[in-house]
């Protein structure tokens, strides 16, 4: 039986409408932007030779912990306006090599490409997302602008950030009850930010990169694009707020947030639960 070819698989139509969506929303100008998608070997060898090896790219990163496991995962310097026409090209199906020094390519990169500079934050973000949610499967970098606008006005504490986001709209607090993580600024591209991150992601699925973007990880495309579509929406809000003059009247209370969370039965981040209100003299 001859196999359906992998750009027809369901996983290359997730990416691919996946990468066009983020550029749409305006949040991966350039080659802004990655994503790195886990998939199981029952899953890719329906619509890939796993036996054949393209190339092996070596990777700057012990990933042995990931030995074997595959990644659909977009290349270095492309477009995510162009992924939706060009998936083979602009992305690549990789598998872990023994060793978790390289990846060998069984699909796509088909112009020479390599993985995201930001693979090694994608899979020391797997390996520790993975330890505490077994049906770990995505990991999303973009550059969502109010969210990034905010990094410069709003002090870079993870108590404060959270509390604001929580309280721009009723829906915050039940999509992540965790909160957001925050790091300091670093240098996009770089095993630091990676393993900055990913110590982040051990209590967070959504992490802030000041300056930059955010990364976010979650068990499916839907779920984590939703994830940061909501952060961004509440990122909005409160840009919003602050053009129309930044002094807040009423709020979303304390108590407003905890009777979300026995309504939609979560448990949020008790640390950031109780703290100053966003009105004056409150
Ligand atoms: O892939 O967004 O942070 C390009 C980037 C790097
Ligand atoms: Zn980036």
């Amino acid at each position: 039986m001859t196999k359906e070819k992998f750009i027809n698989s369901p996983y290359a139509d997730e990416m691919r409408k996946i990468t066009l969506g983020l550029y749409t929303h305006g949040w991966d100008e350039r080659n802004g932007g990655n994503v790195s998608y886990r998939l199981t070997k029952e899953e890719v060898s329906q619509y890939a030779d796993v036996d054949t090896v393209l190339r092996n790219v070596k990777i700057d990163f012990d990933a042995s912990e990931l030995a074997g496991q595959y990644f659909l995962v977009t290349g270095t310097g492309r477009y995510f306006k162009n992924v939706y026409d060009h998936c083979e090209r602009d992305a690549g199906l990789v598998q872990i090599a023994a060793d978790g020094h390289s990846v060998d390519i069984h699909w796509g990169f088909n112009d020479g490409g390599q993985p995201t500079s930001e693979f090694p934050a994608h899979l020391m973000t797997h390996i520790n997302r993975l330890k505490v949610d077994a049906d770990q499967r995505i990991v999303m970098h973009c550059h969502p602008t109010n969210l990034v606008g905010m990094s410069f006005t709003v002090p870079l504490d993870e108590k404060t950030f959270s509390r604001i986001l929580w309280k721009m709209q009723a829906e915050s607090i039940v999509v992540f009850p965790e909160g957001l993580g925050v790091i300091p600024y670093m240098t996009p591209g770089t095993n630091d930010i990676g393993a900055a991150t990913a110590a982040k992601m051990k209590d967070f699925r959504v992490v802030l990169w000041p300056h930059h973007g955010i990364f976010a990880a979650g068990d499916s495309m839907d779920e984590t694009f939703g994830l940061i579509e909501t952060v961004e929406k509440a990122a909005l809000i409160y840009t919003t707020v602050q053009a129309q003059g930044g002094h807040f009247l009423q709020e979303i209370t304390d108590k407003d947030l905890a009777d979300l969370a026995a309504r939609f039965s979560i448990k949020p981040n008790p640390d950031f639960l109780t703290g100053k209100s966003l009105v004056e003299g409150k």
